[in-house]
């Protein structure tokens, strides 16, 4: 008989609270006790108690779902329900996940073991749980309609089968999936080798998240789910930076940092300061003599990755999707571009009539970082992430890599910031500035243009006020 300790071990066990007991206690006697999470931080490792042994991720912003063992069966239970997710502090969001957050809790197993899944749906149409990347027998493959009958509100399903393939895999439903994934219902899978493997190595820090995306309107809580690709809030596993948990690490540390995307466009993830192989995807991982060493590894929709490198720099190092617009937030896109375009006569003007008038971005838009301007209730604020030299100018999807010689082995405590030594940091020149040489074309153009305009012309470029064509 499996005891409420078996899910209590572990760190992550402190603010787990066992579900209401809203089914009959007769009816949930034969199924695990589900789990709840009632925190949006960072869960540390889960070592496990029971099973083989493996060393455990750390979800950025998550936890890992405890499990009963039943007669060597591992035995979870994931309850599909609406969850209250704080995306950032004081920013909270009206989603549906899995046992009180969104994404679900990472589910951790090894190669080999034989897995069963209690799926109660406490939401208000059916769903289904379809295992992203795992050889398993077709009818635990999770496609309402093809595969099996939908999972109506209220009732529970079970499913079963042999984690057969070591990796980097996710879940999600597969009904009314655009509908549930805009309402940020997908988890992670972990399946641990079973033995060394040659071509898994172990890492000292084994980090996973999903990336996710919302449209949620300023002052509101729920996403617009028709939204196809023009989302406002770009996130990591449901949450935004200055919201998202850094990567704590000890120089030296071998770092794996798996990745999955179930937003509707790719990400380049790039890191700062290091360079990292692709070692492995949700096909499993990757022949040795495919790994080159990248900064920038795009995360195609649907596609998952494991990005490893040695932590050897100490410092804060930036990690973040290197689409702009996406390390943003809630941003309006139907903003023209204003630089170069002086309007203060204007904007004088205007201000006689409308006092809160406000004139944006004739310079850039890095203003908008510190400009203090009243916003609606529940508003998570445009690139308002602070580090210890002002506005870091970024939202969204970003974090920290620390690399630090004093973080302590299996500690994933933040560190605070990086002090720079002397003299290695980027500083103000006072001297007196030289007149810059202008370049000067050497030689002649190869031809002559024909039908040259008699005038030189100067060609203004305007961005394109809509996102309603791509
Ligand atoms: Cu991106």
């Amino acid at each position: 008989m499996f005891s409420r300790r078996t899910f209590f071990r572990g760190a992550g066990a402190a603010t787990a609270a066992v579900a209401a007991a809203s089914v009959s206690r007769v009816a949930m006697a034969a199924l695990p006790e589900p789990v709840l999470q009632t925190k949006s931080d960072t869960m540390p490792p889960l070592v496990p108690g029971t099973g083989r042994p493996y060393n455990p991720v750390v979800t950025i912003n998550g936890w890992t779902l405890p499990w009963r063992m039943n007669n060597g069966v591992k035995e979870f239970h994931l309850v599909a329900e609406p969850v209250v997710r704080e995306m950032s502090p004081g920013f909270k969001a009206h989603l549906w996940g899995y046992n009180g957050q969104s994404p679900g809790p990472t589910i951790e197993v090894v190669e080999g073991d034989r897995v069963r899944i209690f799926l109660t749906n406490k939401l208000p149409e059916h769903t289904s749980m379809h295992w992203h990347g795992q050889r398993l027998p077709n009818g635990m493959d999770g496609v309402t309609g093809l595969t099996q009958h939908s999972i109506g509100a209220g009732k529970t399903f079970v499913y079963e089968f042999v984690a057969r393939r070591p990796g980097t895999f996710m879940y999600h439903p597969h009904a009314d999936e655009m509908v549930q994934m805009a309402m940020g219902m997908m988890g992670f899978w972990v399946t641990h080798p079973r033995a060394k493997h040659p071509l898994i190595d172990e890492v000292d820090r084994d980090f996973v998240f999903l990336l996710n995306a919302y449209d949620i309107d300023p002052g509101s809580y729920t996403p617009k789910i028709m939204t196809m690709l023009d989302f406002n809030l770009w996130s990591w596993n449901s949450r935004i930076f200055p919201g998202i948990d850094t990567f704590n690490v000890r120089q030296g540390d071998k770092v794996r940092i798996r990745i999955g995307n179930l937003t509707m466009t790719n990400h380049p993830m790039h890191l700062h300061g290091h360079e990292f192989l692709v070692t492995g995807t949700d096909g499993g991982p990757t022949p040795k003599s495919t790994r080159f060493y990248e900064v920038t590894a795009d995360v195609a929709v649907g596609q998952m990755r494991q990005l490893e490198f040695i932590a050897n720099e100490e410092g804060d190092w930036a990690f973040h999707c290197h689409k702009s617009h996406h390390t943003m937030n809630a941003m309006g896109h139907n903003v023209p571009t204003m630089i170069g375009v002086d309007h203060r006569g204007v904007a004088r003007q205007i201000t006689k009539l409308i006092p809160d008038y406000m004139v944006m971005s004739e310079r850039g838009m890095a203003d908008m970082a510190e400009m203090e301007m009243p916003l609606p209730d529940n508003t998570e604020r445009m690139m308002s992430g602070e580090g210890p030299y002002g506005s870091v100018e970024m939202g969204g999807m970003f974090s920290v890599v620390k690399v630090r010689r004093e973080q302590k082995r299996g500690d994933y405590s933040n560190p605070g910031w990086y002090k720079q030594p002397e003299g290695t940091q980027a500083f103000e020149w006072t001297g007196s500035l030289a007149e810059p040489a202008r370049f000067r074309s050497e030689g002649a153009a190869a031809m002559r243009a024909q039908n040259m305009p008699a005038k030189e012309i100067e060609v203004q470029v305007r961005k394109p006020k809509g996102h309603a064509k791509h």
